[in-house]
């Protein structure tokens, strides 16, 4: 968002090989050791810098902070409610759900992991299969470049979907959308400072 933006920013490098998100220093940005975390040093009236995590909070400050790059469609409309719902659920429920399919370890031991896997997939799969732009507010010619908050998300998210045997990238409904965000020069530089390598999506 802050590519679409194109204002200046620092970005740091969260090293997850070393649970860089688990440290002391990472826990008083974010208690839920979980990446991303935005400080806006131009925010906090009283002086310190507004930090801020989960993904859709950040993406709608940022909207909210820059309102004459629409990011976002207009306030108060239905579209606008629409966009909520999917930074919303591509954070909260579509990405806990990739936790689990990339994690499984975490609640069990191997036996536990393998399943906890296989089911993350088949309801990774379905929540794919109603994902956004099945919705009226995506269907229109057009209305996915106005949306650009609530969709940059969705490469970022299947970037780490390759493994997956149904990857968003092989639906229908979802495959075109994102080769559309992929031609984006914003998306092409965040996934190149990422150091992403294809399949990107
Ligand atoms: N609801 C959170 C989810 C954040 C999240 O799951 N982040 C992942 C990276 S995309 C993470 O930090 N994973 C590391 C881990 O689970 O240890 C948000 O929207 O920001």
């Amino acid at each position: 968002v802050l590519e679409e933006l194109g204002v200046p920013f620092e970005l740091k490098y969260v090293d997850r090989a070393v649970a860089a998100h688990k440290s002391p220093e990472y826990l008083a940005l974010n208690p839920n050791g979980l990446i991303p975390v935005l400080v806006d040093t131009s925010f906090g009236g009283d002086g310190k810098p507004l930090v801020l995590y989960e993904t859709a909070a950040v993406c709608m400050h940022l909207a909210d902070t820059h309102p004459v790059d629409r990011l976002l469609p207009p306030l108060g409309t239905a579209e606008r409610a629409q966009a909520y719902k999917w930074l919303a659920w591509l954070g909260n429920t579509l990405q806990a759900t990739l936790i689990l399919y990339f994690y499984p370890e975490r609640w069990g031991d191997e036996a536990a992991a393998a399943q906890v896997k296989a089911s993350a997939e088949r309801r990774i799969g379905t929540l794919l299969a109603s994902s956004m732009p099945s919705s009226p507010a995506m269907a229109g010619p057009g209305c996915w470049a106005r949306l650009t908050a609530s969709a940059i998300p969705t490469p970022s998210c299947s970037a780490a979907g390759p493994g997956l045997r149904r990857p968003a990238r092989s639906l229908p409904h979802l495959g075109p959308y994102q080769a559309r965000m992929l031609e984006r020069p914003a998306v092409q530089r965040a996934f190149a400072t990422e150091g992403l390598k294809p399949p990107l999506v």
